[in-house]
């Protein structure tokens, strides 16, 4: 009788002292584009993310200007779409959210987001289902997590960890 006790004490401490040390939620930065907000999409791309179990942490609707888009596309910078780019996301008001998963979150949204070109991204990705010119492609997510990082300090400082 005494041994049994002893053992689910064992067993039940460790596990529970494990599962609050790795819930510590992981963020990404998601921006619905200009053309996501013109055609109605906000609900459904954000639908999307909160039915695959991400959480939103913060969401607003902004516009952007030329500045904040320099700083965002900093690595696009003198590339020859640069100037539609900026002119794009600055048109009109875009969506910028930060959501929240387990682990790895900026994988799990760029994955659900699919290709930059939704002529080539998969069906069944937000692009794939419902884009059909490149630059105007409705979403952006960060593509790592110091990117992840780096964006949410530039839209939400609030929010940022470091
Ligand atoms: P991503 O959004 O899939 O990460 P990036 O290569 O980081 O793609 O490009 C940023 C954004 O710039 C794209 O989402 C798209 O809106 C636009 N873009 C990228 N490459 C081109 C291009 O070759 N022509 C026109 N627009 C482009
Ligand atoms: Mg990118």
């Amino acid at each position: 009788m005494t041994f049994e006790i002893a053992v689910t004490f064992r067993i039940a401490v460790p596990f529970s002292i494990e599962g609050i040390a790795f819930q510590r939620m992981d963020r990404t930065l998601i921006i619905c584009k200009p053309d996501a907000v013109e055609r109605g999409l906000v609900g459904e791309i954000l639908g999307r993310f909160e039915r695959k179990g991400l959480k939103l942490a913060a969401a607003e609707l902004r516009v952007l200007d030329e500045e904040t888009l320099a700083r965002h596309y900093a690595e696009h910078q003198g590339k020859p779409f640069y100037n539609d780019l900026v002119a794009f996301m600055s048109r009109g008001p875009v969506l910028v959210a930060v959501v929240e998963g387990v682990s790895e979150t900026w994988r799990v949204a760029r994955q659900m987001i699919g290709a930059t070109d939704p002529l080539a991204a998969d069906p069944g990705t937000i692009r794939g289902d419902l884009g059909n010119q490149f630059t105007e492609n409705l979403i952006h997510g960060s593509d790592s997590g110091e990117s992840a990082e780096r964006e949410i300090a530039i839209f939400f400082p609030d929010l940022s960890r470091g």
